[in-house]
């Protein structure tokens, strides 16, 4: 009997679960806690940081997982790191189930950044009203740009309200919808969207919300990862788990 952990996180993680439930296979999904009720699942679910490489190695071996998918966001490289590091350690196999960049259509008005510090770089200069789609963990350190008006959207109310000193915070989970991300931009005036490459359908709204009100976007691109077996499909890892079953795994 296979026994899968599923790293979780995403709208392709929780597509992943309930596939693998309709299976009848046995699989855990993981959070690392970091918002107050993550979406409720149909696999049992565990919450927390596993203690690094070695923590998630051990666990893969004290639970006996056979299979790690790691279906964290393309930003969550630490987690996508250590799952690589751990699966080789405990001798498990591993996939990433990730999905592919998005791309600037014609007509988009991108700019790139490499990183956050880069994207706090690219806001020198005169004040100007910001979506900062970057969610809870990042806004603070665009402090060091005050002279911008930030329309902000946490998953929770923050225990101490954002340093920002014109801010607007919108307590708000996706997956999100053009029709609102764009109304939210013409009610708030914004005329710049800054936010990850995070791919993927949950978080494209605002993109397409910008397209159509021809606004530009400041994109962070996504952080290095290792090397590692990836699949863009829940199906993609049925397939693989079923071509290890053939070979005896
Ligand atoms: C805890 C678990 C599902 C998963 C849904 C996806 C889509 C909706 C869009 C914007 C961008 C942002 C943020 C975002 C989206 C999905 C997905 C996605 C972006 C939940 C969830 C957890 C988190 C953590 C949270 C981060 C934050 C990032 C908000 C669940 C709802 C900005 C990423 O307050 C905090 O500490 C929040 C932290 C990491 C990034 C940050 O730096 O603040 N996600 N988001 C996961 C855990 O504990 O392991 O409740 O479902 C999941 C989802 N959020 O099953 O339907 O697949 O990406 N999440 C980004 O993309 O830039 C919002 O506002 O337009
Ligand atoms: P990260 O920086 O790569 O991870 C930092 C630490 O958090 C990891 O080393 C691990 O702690 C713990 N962790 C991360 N994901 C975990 C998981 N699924 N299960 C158990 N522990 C986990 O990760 P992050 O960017 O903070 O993302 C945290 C979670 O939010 C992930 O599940 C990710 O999929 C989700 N998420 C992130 C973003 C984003 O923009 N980063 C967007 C949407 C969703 P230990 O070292 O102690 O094991």
């Amino acid at each position: 009997m296979r026994n899968i952990l599923i790293l979780g996180g995403t709208t392709e993680a929780s597509a992943l679960a309930r596939l693998l439930a309709e299976c009848g296979e046995r699989a855990t999904l993981s959070y690392a806690g970091r918002v107050d009720n993550p979406r409720p699942q149909p696999v049992p679910v565990r919450v927390g940081g596993f203690g690094g490489a070695e923590g998630l190695a051990a666990y893969l071996q004290s639970e006996g997982v056979t299979h790690l998918v790691d279906a964290t966001h393309p930003f969550a490289a630490t987690m996508s790191g250590n799952a690589v590091i751990a699966a080789r350690q405990a001798g498990v196999a591993h996939i990433a189930l990730t999905r592919p960049a998005w791309r600037a259509e014609q007509d988009d008005r991108w700019t790139h950044a490499p990183d956050m510090a880069g994207a706090i770089a690219a806001l020198d200069g005169p004040a100007r009203r910001i979506m900062l789609a970057l969610g809870r963990m990042h806004a603070d350190a665009f402090a060091v740009q005050p002279q911008h008006f930030y329309l902000l959207r946490f998953v929770d109310a923050p225990a101490v309200p954002p340093v920002l000193p014109q801010h607007h915070l919108v307590i708000d989970r996706g997956p999100f919808g053009v029709e609102g991300d764009r109304r939210l931009m013409q009610e708030h005036r914004i005329d710049l969207i800054l936010c990850k490459n995070a791919g993927g359908a949950g978080a494209q709204a605002k993109l397409i919300a910008a397209r159509q009100l021809d606004l530009p976007v400041l994109m962070i691109d996504r952080p290095a990862l290792p090397d590692r077996l990836e699949a863009h499909d829940p199906q993609d890892v049925l397939r693989w788990l079923d071509h290890d079953a053939d070979r005896g795994v």
